[in-house]
């Protein structure tokens, strides 16, 4: 029988922690395939976050750290510059990496640290119930703005890639979408170069990848994918922001 699908090595065998149709699970996937065909697994080193992934750990199997809430830049930061021969990435939601840990972010991204952020952007902090994040849209009920987001009172949704991409020391910012099979390839071939940031010695690189929460969104894993298209995308466009020479 002809083999159509083998799930990349680095893939462990452990059962998912993450809610039925919670898209954490095709981003690792994405990771994974992308650090086994460019033969990176056994130098890589993920620095993962607090929220729903931070058990990544057990599902993709690469030397790994465990980060405070908010700081996996400033963790990722220290092991490259220790190990520049890793390959050294983070992997954080929108509440770790936008709203506790926005300065480790930023900072290293003007540093042009050598690092490489997948960045999940649900618009809430799955992990603790659905609060609000700095990504919730105008209007949007959390279980912290039950009346929907009111910019008067918590501002306007983070838009994270547009804001680094103006940094003289970034390499590589993309914004991908998680909600179909042609934007998932698309995340692929944007996550490569950032990869390929980091393998060419460039600088700082990161992917935002608009994700959902069936859970807290209270939605079927359908229903939430028809959002991202209906209502997430046309706020948060998906595209290329800084493309630096050497990257392409
Ligand atoms: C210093 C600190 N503050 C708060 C928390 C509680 N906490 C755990 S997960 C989380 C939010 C995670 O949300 P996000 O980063 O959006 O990831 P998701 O769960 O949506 O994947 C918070 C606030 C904590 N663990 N440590
Ligand atoms: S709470 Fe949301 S982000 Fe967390 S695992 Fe469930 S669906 Fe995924």
């Amino acid at each position: 029988m002809k083999t159509v699908y083998k799930k990349p090595e680095s893939i462990t065998d452990r059962p998912t922690t993450y809610c039925p149709g919670c898209p954490h699970g095709i981003a690792h996937r994405v990771v994974s395939e992308l650090l086994e065909e460019k033969n990176l697994t056994k130098e890589t080193v993920i620095v993962w976050p607090v929220g729903c992934s931070v058990f990544g750990y057990y599902f993709i199997g690469t030397d790994a750290v465990e980060a405070a809430h908010g700081r996996a830049c400033a963790m990722a930061t220290g092991i490259k510059r220790t190990h520049p021969e890793s390959f050294v990435m983070t992997y954080q939601g929108d509440g770790d990496l936008a709203s506790i840990g926005i300065a480790e972010t930023v900072h290293a991204a003007a540093r042009g640290e050598k690092i490489t952020v997948v960045y999940i952007n649900n618009g809430n902090y799955g992990m603790t119930g659905g609060q609000m994040a700095p990504t919730t849209l105008i209007g949007q009920k959390t279980t912290t703005s039950p009346y929907g987001r009111d910019p008067k009172l918590t501002g306007f949704p983070m838009h994270v890639p547009e804001m680094l991409a103006t940094l003289e020391a970034t390499a590589y910012i993309a914004r991908a979408a998680l909600d179909s099979p042609q934007h998932i390839i698309q995340a692929k071939k944007f996550l490569k170069k950032a990869f390929k940031a980091q393998v060419n010695g460039i600088g700082f690189s990161l992917v935002e990848m608009i994700s959902s929460c069936p859970t807290n969104w209270k939605m079927t894993p359908v229903e939430a994918m028809e959002r991202i298209r209906k209502e997430v995308l046309p706020i948060f466009p998906i595209g290329e922001f800084k493309v630096a020479e050497g990257v392409e």
